[in-house]
């Protein structure tokens, strides 16, 4: 039995913050205990780590990567191998994907060919969600069987006609599955149809480049789509979770759910809290920040819109969408985002982020001011580990938990870059930002996997997740 006490740090849960020495053993929370009886009552542990001055908090876990995914005749360019590094660098101890059921596919072979893809590649714990991309009678009974393997939650597309997308009968036959069979409806909520339409127009003038793709997809389409996810839940008894939510108009309509009392929950991501329509200029460089839905325009007010509800629970949970497409040849999936040069619409849609959202989401969050750390361990471990189904063996610290723990130095600053980042792609979408609050160790099921600057794990430390019902409140 290997034992492990994390001394001297500052507790941080969802709940409470507490000064406590943390004793782990066989991987999970054995003891919470008073640093002034750790020493009286003999506690002994094969390895000590010292945390004087740092924070102590729950593994993040990120409810929204895409490894490998196919898009637009490529693949993101991240392995589960890589990606799943990349996250463990950045203080995600798990990660939660989406296996994709292509049009014509049998949904359990989209999801065995995603557990193939994963399997004995990921440094740390990952489930899934299915992307249900044809909805028929077959589908909708293996969305069963999926549950019964621990996908509990489908994502279903309003956007993207003829690729993902589901019409809105399509949705409505899922929502009744999901809601008879306890599962989540994960959507991504833009009106594609309408989309395409202004895509053509744009094309038609001339106008390719990628700050085109951020003004076709108009929030007011998502705020549109947004409302008509909620009303189709309403109709079918469906829990309801808005992914990568972006503009005050979908914000403003989660509330108006939500204030009804509805099971409505949504996520933001990173780059809507921090990158805006600007990014998206300057030339074919704009295509770095080209994802869907798009980064809004900072004069309307998203970002603090965005942030205010994160402070409220309106929004509960910040994931990435993680997704990145390299800029140049950087390795063996060739050009990716040239492949839209002279088109915007055919830039593979995504962003690099997993291995930055603990960091950014704690400057821009406590740092700034915005939330405290309690709330900052809720948005970005407890409330995804409640809702997937993960809580309490995820997203705290308490007796019985896995031993997935970050060391946090609150003081400590750097620089984000391509330069000194993990994830296997040629930039950063915040290059040169500088962030306080740096994760410095690591622990997955009581194992460091980072420290002093290191990587100590090995690929396949992670495995699968089998999750259970969310817990929607
Ligand atoms: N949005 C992205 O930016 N990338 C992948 C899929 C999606 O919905
Ligand atoms: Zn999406
Ligand atoms: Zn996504």
């Amino acid at each position: 039995m290997t034992s492990t006490l994390i001394t001297n740090g500052l507790v941080v849960t969802a709940a409470e913050s507490m000064h406590a020495d943390v004793l782990i053993e066989d991987g999970r929370v054995a003891a919470l205990l008073d640093p002034a009886k750790t020493a009286e009552l003999g506690v002994a542990a094969d390895q000590v780590i010292d945390a004087g001055g740092r924070i102590v908090a729950p593994g993040g876990i990120d409810a929204h990567t895409h490894m490998e995914l196919p898009f637009g005749g490529t693949s993101a360019a991240d392995t589960f191998e890589t990606g799943s590094r990349a996250a463990a660098w950045g203080g995600t101890t798990t990660i939660l994907d989406f296996a994709v059921q292509a049009k014509g596919e049998s949904a359990m072979d989209g999801f065995e060919r995603w557990m193939a893809k994963a399997e004995g590649e990921c440094a740390v714990d990952y489930g899934f969600h299915m992307i249900t991309g044809d909805i028929n009678e077959q589908t909708l009974k293996e969305m069963d069987m999926l549950v019964d393997e621990g996908v509990t939650s489908f994502k279903m597309f309003m956007a993207y006609p003829g690729v993902f997308y589901s019409t809105d009968g399509e949705i409505v036959m899922a929502m009744q599955k999901a809601a008879e069979n306890g599962s989540v409806i994960a959507m991504h909520a833009e009106n594609g149809i309408a989309i395409d339409v202004f895509v053509r127009q744009a094309l038609q003038r001339g106008e390719t480049d990628p700050i085109y793709h951020g003004l076709v997809r108009k929030a007011a389409l998502e705020g549109e789509a947004t409302h008509r996810a909620i009303r189709l839940a309403e109709v079918t008894g469906a829990v309801l979770y808005i992914v990568h939510l972006s503009a005050l108009e979908a914000l403003d309509q989660v509330i108006w759910a939500r204030d009804e009392g509805r099971k409505v929950f949504a996520e933001t991501c990173p780059q809507y809290l921090f990158l805006d329509l600007d990014d998206l200029g300057n030339g074919f460089e704009g295509a770095k920040y080209v994802c869907s839905p798009p980064l809004r325009d900072r004069m309307e007010g998203h970002q603090e819109r965005l942030w205010r509800g994160l402070q409220t629970d309106d929004l509960q949970v910040v994931s990435t969408d993680h997704c990145p497409f390299c800029m140049g040849d950087h390795h063996a999936f060739g050009t990716q985002k040239q492949l839209g040069r002279d088109n915007f619409s055919a830039i593979p849609n995504g962003l690099p982020g997993v291995e930055n959202r603990m960091e950014l989401i704690f400057d821009g969050g406590v740092t700034a001011g915005r939330i405290d750390l309690n709330r900052y361990v809720e948005i970005t471990a407890a409330a995804p580990a409640k809702m997937f189904g993960l809580y309490p063996k995820k997203g705290t610290i308490a007796v019985g938990s896995d031993a997935d723990i970050i060391i946090i130095d609150p003081d400590r600053t750097h620089t984000i870059s391509a330069a000194t980042h993990h994830m296997d792609v040629d930039y950063s979408a915040y290059e040169g930002q500088e962030v306080t609050g740096k994760v410095e160790t690591v622990l997955s099921k009581g194992k460091v996997i980072i420290s002093d600057g290191r990587y100590h794990g090995s690929k396949g430390d992670g495995e699968y997740l089998h999750r259970g019902a969310g817990y929607y409140i």
